[in-house]
């Protein structure tokens, strides 16, 4: 077989496939410091498809839930430019005034809940500051924010890490930890790869993270414990007031108004992430807050990235069965009709557009629907587009550990199962280093 060939500049020639890859790695390179940054430089390989033998195995064990894409039902996604009357959303200013607003009131009154309108005051409480962690690079500090009405407090504690001896301010990377509180100490001790500081800080962030359940208990019944029973003065909620999702959401942005109170920290660059549920929570917690630059959800699923009416793995039925409390009553509804939902999630990706979002998968968590939660990505391409910005359109999926970056949005399928760890921070910081650096 003949391959092509170059000749270099010393005269020996170089295979062209070699060449071609070269010049791909130095492109994107050359790109990674402006708006528009292309980077796939494996496109070449089989984009990514679910295993034959973890589809049967699943399918085999959880025989009540889909896993197999030849039983997708047939659905068409809500239009992200279409209005509730029908009418073409065709300009930014349509979009911001009218089609956002739209949008943020049916994923409020149908999905997550709407949020309290009550007025409190917040303060935070410096518990601990270490100024030399990890020889010096970083300073540590243990925080407890506090929401007063009246007399009465809620008080949660998060922790967070500056970078020393910066110039100028750095982004950040607010955590939301839906699995555990890593205290100071620990956080210096172990870099644990659920959050891992030390590895964002040494990519130039300052990093906080706070713990979900310290803010709304995640548990059927942790209602009177959480920040919405003192927000409604432990009167039970409304069908359609915020659950858990939207309470931790809300936190992140607590910890983002403390971060704006920090010089060394530009806060108008700020991530938020979340693994799973709390990956559906920052995608929320971003559409609630603009000032959130960028959301990343890792193996978010259902309520999360992935599409609704696509049924694969977890469904709606499922999610508010198992976990009443993280969507509002509504949402509950749309159990085996999910055609029938005014929106889809698409549309949340839609709604943190033309700031940036970054959606991760994995290779076995079919739980979580990795197609669709790409397919969800490439939707809310339109958006993107109208307010001027680019964002994945490629409708195939990229091969497996191949992140795939187009403007301001961002995708990678990992190896391996369900979780949060080193090789999805260091995509994701890829990633911020292009749209936030
Ligand atoms: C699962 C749930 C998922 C996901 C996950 C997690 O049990 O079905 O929606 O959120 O928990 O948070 O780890």
């Amino acid at each position: 077989m003949k391959t092509a060939k170059t000749m270099t500049k010393n005269g020996s020639w170089i295979p062209m496939a070699m060449l071609v890859c070269w010049l791909q790695t130095v492109v994107a390179a050359g790109l990674s410091y402006g708006q528009a940054v292309v980077s796939d430089s494996k496109d070449h390989l089989e984009p990514w498809k679910a295993q034959p033998a973890l589809v049967k195995k699943n399918s085999q064990r959880r025989k009540e839930f889909n896993y197999q894409e030849s039983r997708v039902p047939d659905f068409q996604l809500p239009d992200p430019l279409v209005s509730q009357t029908g009418k073409p959303i065709v300009t930014a200013a349509d979009w911001g005034q009218v089609r956002r607003e739209e949008l943020m009131s049916l994923f409020r009154n149908e999905v997550y809940g709407q949020r309290p309108e009550i007025s409190y005051s917040l303060s935070f409480e410096q518990v601990e500051e270490q100024k030399n962690v990890w020889d010096g690079v970083a300073t540590g500090r243990s925080m407890v924010a506090v929401v007063s009405i009246g007399d009465q407090q809620y008080r949660f504690p998060f922790v967070l890490f500056i970078p020393n001896g910066v110039q100028g301010q750095v982004p950040a990377v607010i955590h939301i930890n839906n699995r555990y509180f890593i205290p100071l100490e620990k956080a210096i001790r172990e870099n644990d790869p659920f959050w891992p500081a030390k590895t964002i800080i040494q990519r130039g962030y300052a990093t906080a993270s706070f713990h979900t359940s310290d803010v709304d208990p995640d548990q059927k019944d942790g209602y009177p414990n959480g920040i919405r029973a003192f927000f409604a003065s432990g009167a039970p909620p409304t069908s359609r007031a915020w659950r858990s999702l939207s309470a931790w959401g809300w936190a992140a942005s607590r910890v983002l108004d403390y971060l704006q109170t920090v010089s060394l920290i530009d806060a108008s660059k700020v991530a938020v992430v979340g693994h799973s549920r709390g990956g559906k929570t920052s995608l929320w917690a971003a559409c609630e807050d603009p000032r959130f630059a960028v959301a990343y959800s890792n193996n978010s699923g259902c309520g999360g990235a992935a599409l609704s009416r696509r049924a694969f793995g977890e469904t709606v039925g499922r999610i508010t069965s198992s976990f009443p409390h993280w969507f509002c009553e509504p949402f509950s509804q749309y159990a085996q009709r999910e055609s029938e939902l005014p929106v889809d999630q698409h549309e949340v990706m839609a709604l943190i557009a033309p700031r940036s979002v970054y959606v991760a998968s994995s290779d076995e968590d079919l739980w979580a629907d990795p197609k669709g939660e790409y397919a969800s990505l490439v939707a809310a391409a339109p958006v993107f587009e109208l307010l001027g910005k680019q964002s994945i359109t490629e409708t195939t999926m990229p091969a497996l550990n191949t992140p795939r970056i187009v403007g301001n949005t961002g995708y990678h399928i990992r190896s391996g199962g369900h979780g949060l760890g080193e090789a999805d921070w260091n995509w994701f910081l890829d990633f911020t280093d292009t749209v936030l650096k």
